[in-house]
């Protein structure tokens, strides 16, 4: 039987990558679709590169996401790609609505000319829940988003249920909470976090400087995440997912619980805050409930907070200690 082909657009993110790698995996071709950068970032798909066929494209336009859907036909598509940060959407809001939005839009408008049979998985967030008013959020919780890219999201999962219902395409949502792992960006709390631990137990650093240390997020590990993605898709019909842990904590005991790792006991000593790094507009607490996935697509994280944060510290402190050499 002829391989499965998956279309991955945001092949070089944290989630792509370990995505492409798992469903390579399972024996897929995978295909991604990356942007033109004036220098390429393809740092996380190192281990993969001759395995995965690259597509130029971007979300912005229309003809070169219409193409990589055309050339590929894919079996499967995931929609990873978007601008990601939160705190960006604040600065970059128009461009952000663009990307995570409307680039939405111009894949499933790609699929339903070009790929009608494909199944699509689009990556919804916990953060389109926003300002929340129950505890934990599931696929009932109303939305009520709190930055530009919470907006754009929420708009992108009404797009991806519009098309189920007006042209049968299949298309699933995963309302995924916080996951992290060493590959999430370097701006991202978690990773600015033990980033910034692992320089200090190296020595190149005095200080780690934070935002609002009081935020609660249900933080998860990426690999996991991934397996829910692909379920999704298996799944006999499409649907949304909430994908977490069901476990809240707090900026401040990530914080605690990555200098502990690293073996630094006076950790509040190198703490600072500045509002800089606040938001106009804060989700203050998520915590996600994720019995649909575990009873619909038997799924389940793997990776509990300690675990996750001891995986993330390691690697930065092994990273910190090769470059010191
Ligand atoms: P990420 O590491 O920031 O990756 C984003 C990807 O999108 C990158 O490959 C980036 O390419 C690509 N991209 C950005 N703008 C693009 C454009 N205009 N055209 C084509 N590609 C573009 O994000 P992630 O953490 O892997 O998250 C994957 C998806 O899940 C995102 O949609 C995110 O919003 C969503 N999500 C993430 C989480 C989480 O906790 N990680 C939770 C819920 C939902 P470059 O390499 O060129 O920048
Ligand atoms: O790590 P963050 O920037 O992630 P955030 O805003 O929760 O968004 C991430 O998760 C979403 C799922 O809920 C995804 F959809 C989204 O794409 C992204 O992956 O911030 C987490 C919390 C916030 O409350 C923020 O205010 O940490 C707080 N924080 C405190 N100090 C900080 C900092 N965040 C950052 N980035 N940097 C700080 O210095």
């Amino acid at each position: 039987m002829a391989a499965r082909t998956a279309l991955i657009t945001g092949i070089t993110g944290q989630d792509g990558s370990y995505l492409a790698e798992f469903l390579l995996g399972k024996g897929y071709r995978v295909a991604g679709i990356v942007r033109r950068l004036s220098s390429p970032n393809l740092t996380n798909l190192a281990g993969i590169l001759d395995r995965v066929e690259l597509f130029d494209g971007d979300l912005m336009d229309q003809s070169s996401v219409s193409r990589a859907v055309e050339a590929t036909s894919p079996d499967e598509v995931y929609n990873l790609a978007a601008q990601s940060f939160v705190g960006a959407s604040f600065t970059q809001p128009v461009l952000t609505g663009e990307i995570t939005g409307l680039g939405t839009l111009r894949l499933l408008e790609a699929v339903r000319v070009s790929a009608p049979h494909a199944r699509v998985y689009h990556a919804s967030s916990s953060e389109m829940f926003g300002h929340v008013e129950t505890e934990p959020q599931d696929e009932s919780t109303p939305f009520h988003p709190r930055s530009p890219y919470g907006v754009a999201k929420v708009y992108a999962y009404w797009a991806c249920i519009n098309y189920r219902e007006a042209y049968s395409l299949f298309v699933s949502n995963g309302i995924l909470f916080n996951h992290e792992s060493p590959r999430r960006g370097l701006e991202f709390v978690t990773r600015k976090i033990t980033d910034g631990v692992a320089r200090i137990a190296t020595g190149t650093s005095k200080t780690l400087t934070l935002g609002n240390l009081e935020a609660r997020r249900d933080w998860g590990y990426a690999p996991d995440y991934v397996d829910l993605m692909w379920r999704a898709l298996q799944a006999k019909e499409p649907g949304d997912f909430v994908g977490a842990t069901g476990e809240s904590h707090t900026v401040r005991e990530f914080v605690q619980e990555a200098f502990t790792a690293a073996g630094i006991a006076r950790w509040e000593e190198c703490l600072r805050t500045d509002p800089k790094f606040n938001r106009p507009s804060e989700v203050f607490n998520l915590r996600g409930n994720p019995a649909k996935a575990k009873r619909e697509l038997g799924w389940e994280p793997t990776t509990r907070f300690r675990d996750l944060v001891r995986i993330m510290v390691t690697a930065d402190l092994e990273r910190h200690r090769k470059t010191a050499r």
